[in-house]
């Protein structure tokens, strides 16, 4: 199976997302990450429900929803979830994250864990029927442009040890050089920001192809 990849569209042009998104999609993008923040669970605030309608109506994308909130488990009712969507809920932002997994697989999307760096993978290990994958955080969410954690790849390989067949998601300072560690840990979906493709060191196309031969 081949890698996942998902551009990051906070890290786009915010003014020119149509061109931007159909770009991504020519290019060979899988799917188009969105992270949704509420200046609560982490510090800023970032894309909402409105933008995303929008995108599906305008470009027709699968979605990579990264739910950065408080209390998902009552608002998943506000997103345009649909089939071929991926949807991440936080361990750390509710009591029930099985419960927002059930909510989400019943929309037709896949769901993940998310988890925090500093957050112990053995968290997942009761509940991971529920989910059809992790998304590993490998920086602390909330901003693009951080530097990578570096213990975070040694949790994506512990990861795939133990649940050889789901979907293991990087998210953070995803580069051409940490991609390759993350992908040998056993990562098969990329976030992909201003550490990769919106990095202006090649065109979206050429980045593209360079993390799907990883
Ligand atoms: C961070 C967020 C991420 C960023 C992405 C940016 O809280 O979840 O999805 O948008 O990490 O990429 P980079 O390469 O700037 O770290
Ligand atoms: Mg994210």
């Amino acid at each position: 199976m081949s890698v996942l990849i998902c551009p990051s569209l906070m890290c786009a042009d915010q003014l020119d997302l149509k061109n931007e998104i159909n770009s991504l999609i020519k290019a060979g993008a899988d799917l188009m990450h969105i992270d949704v923040m509420d200046g609560v669970f982490v510090p800023n605030i970032q894309l909402g429900a409105g933008l995303m309608q929008a995108i599906k109506n305008g470009t027709g994308a699968p979605l990579d929803i990264h739910l950065m909130i408080e209390a998902p488990h009552g608002k998943l009712g506000y997103f345009p979830i649909g089939e071929g969507d991926i949807v991440s809920v936080h361990y750390e932002s509710t009591p029930h994250p099985a419960r927002v997994a059930d909510g989400i697989r019943a929309k037709g999307a896949k769901a993940l864990l998310a988890l925090n760096p500093g957050t112990p993978l053995s968290v997942f290990e009761d509940i991971s029927d529920c989910f059809d994958g992790l998304l590993i955080m490998t920086v602390n969410p909330g901003y693009s442009g951080q530097k990578l954690i570096p213990k975070t790849i040694d949790k994506i390989r512990r990861a795939r040890l133990l649940y050889p067949d789901i979907i293991i998601e990087a998210d953070g300072n995803v580069s051409f050089t940490t991609a390759k560690e993350m992908v040998k840990a056993g990562a098969n979906a990329l976030v992909c920001g201003t550490s990769s493709v919106f990095s202006k060191e090649f065109d979206y196309k050429t980045s593209i192809e360079r993390l799907k031969k990883l």
